[in-house]
């Protein structure tokens, strides 16, 4: 808690002053003044002048068991007083941390026995790229040491995560990406594949792949990243052709396949990892986000057996980790949520139940005349705005017709995002059925008003 309370407007203007926020444009936001969420319970957030929001965003893709869960509150206040921090460097560990690292081999796919800790999805995917690029050199392949990533991929905000995501917005700061990686096309075929049948494009899409590394040359190209469902990029769902072919093409060359699954782990997409649901198996996978449900930060990376094989048998010291790797509290919660997870069976719960009814009633929101596609796996949903549906095209990007979206989204009690004209959607895994109905109404309200607000601009 904090030891003030103050009015909304106090809270800005202390905001404004001292606080600079991630991804955001300060000047207007000062002008604007930041929302203050105070609280939050189940799926719904409370700001300080006490409106009731639905958080179809699960915090940012994170909260999946919702707040408030009293079993991640009692495993943090227990190890706080038991061992609030000690470090794993030095030949030590501690007792959570070794906990959670077994139960997380029983979690995921069964080429995963080991994990590297990290404070968080940037840091695990910052690891990612000092590993593979160890594993080869200890291989004596050292100049193995590209990386192929796709343009509107989302892998962080370290120099790392940023070069290997594709967001040119992000690359144009900062001299991005490093040295070493670079970008095919993605598999999104809204914008890149009309006209094709939607598997066809996937094996398009997949053969970039094959032809970048014929580029690159195949004795240089480390391995490939990806998402298994975009997220970032506005929930972008490949069709099913496209993993499996990315994983023969990768076979093919003998190049490492890493699985982004910061958004897709931990139940997302109805399996436990994304990679399951696609159809493919990674050397690594990481993760942040849903292994501890948000509730305190912690990311990491799975290594698969073929890479903990090397870097344990013949690799010697592995010179990197960080001074919150394996923290004890953070593993605790990640112990408590993991449990939950499966005690509640959230994992089968979203692709039995909870899934099917998104993917039914977010058919029915693609009916909507402002919707070109609808589309969801597990519970990530995707609508793209169009101007023109039945020819889907879309807005002038100029006119950012998510942005005002999103406004009637926020002045209606939801939480919903916009990428672009793509409105997005990533809620707790342990919604009920009648809550998915009660978001889904709050969206086709939403979207009647971004109809008839663009209709009066004019727009249409
Ligand atoms: N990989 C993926 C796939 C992510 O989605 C990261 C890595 C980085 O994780 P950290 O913990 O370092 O943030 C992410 C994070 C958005 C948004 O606007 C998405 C993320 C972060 C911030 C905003 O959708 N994803």
């Amino acid at each position: 808690m904090t030891e003030t309370t103050r009015s909304t407007a106090q809270w800005q203007a202390a905001d404004a002053a001292h606080y600079l926020h991630p991804f955001t444009d300060y000047k207007s936001l000062a002008a604007k003044g930041s929302r203050i969420i105070t609280k939050a319970d189940n799926i719904y957030l409370w700001d300080s002048e006490g409106n009731k929001i639905l958080d179809a965003m699960s915090g940012l893709w994170c909260v999946n068991v919702g707040y408030g869960r009293q079993e991640l509150i009692d495993a943090a206040t227990a190890q706080l007083k038991q061992l609030p921090f000690y470090n794993s460097f030095f030949q030590t560990a501690t007792p959570p941390a070794i906990e959670l690292a077994e139960l997380l081999a029983q979690v995921t796919p069964p080429q995963f026995k080991h994990v590297f800790f990290s404070g968080s999805g940037s840091e695990g995917n910052d690891t990612v790229v000092r590993m593979v690029r160890r594993y080869w050199d200890v291989l004596g392949q050292p100049e193995r040491t590209v990386i192929i990533s796709r343009h509107n991929a989302y892998h962080g905000s370290t120099m790392a995560g940023a070069s290997l995501g594709g967001m040119s917005g992000m690359h144009a700061q900062g001299g991005l990406p490093i040295p070493g990686i670079t970008h095919i096309e993605q598999p999104f075929w809204f914008e890149n594949g009309q006209g094709m049948n939607r598997e066809e494009f996937g094996i398009r899409a997949a053969d970039w792949l094959e032809s970048k590394i014929l580029e690159v040359g195949a004795d240089k190209v480390a391995a490939f990243i990806g998402e298994p469902v975009q997220g970032a990029g506005g929930v972008i769902v490949p069709p099913s052709s496209y993993w499996p072919a990315i994983q023969r093409i990768c076979d093919k060359h003998g190049i490492l396949v890493v699985s982004d699954e910061v958004i897709t782990g931990f139940g997302r997409t109805g399996r436990w990892f994304g990679c399951e649901t696609m159809g493919f198996k990674p050397d690594l996978m990481t993760f942040a986000k849903g292994v501890t449900s948000g509730y305190i930060p912690l990311g990491g990376v799975m290594v698969g057996d073929r890479i903990a094989k090397v870097l344990i048998e013949q690799g010697g010291e592995f010179n990197h980790g960080y001074t919150y790797s394996g923290h004890p509290v953070a593993c605790a919660v990640a112990l408590a949520n993991i449990r939950l997870i499966q005690r509640e069976g959230l994992v089968d719960r979203v692709r039995t139940e909870l899934g099917p009814h998104l993917a039914a009633r977010f058919a029915e929101l693609g009916e909507h005349p402002l919707v070109g596609e609808a589309q969801t796996c597990g519970m990530m949903g995707a609508l793209q705005l169009v101007k023109d549906k039945s020819a889907n095209r879309v807005f002038d990007s100029a006119l950012e017709v998510g942005m005002v979206c999103r406004g009637h989204c926020f002045g209606n009690g939801l939480i919903m995002r916009a990428v672009g004209d793509r409105m997005i959607v990533a809620p707790p895994l342990v919604m009920t059925i009648a809550q998915v109905d009660e978001m889904v109404a709050l969206i086709r309200k939403c979207l009647d008003l971004t109809l008839a607000d663009v209709r009066q601009r004019g727009w249409l």
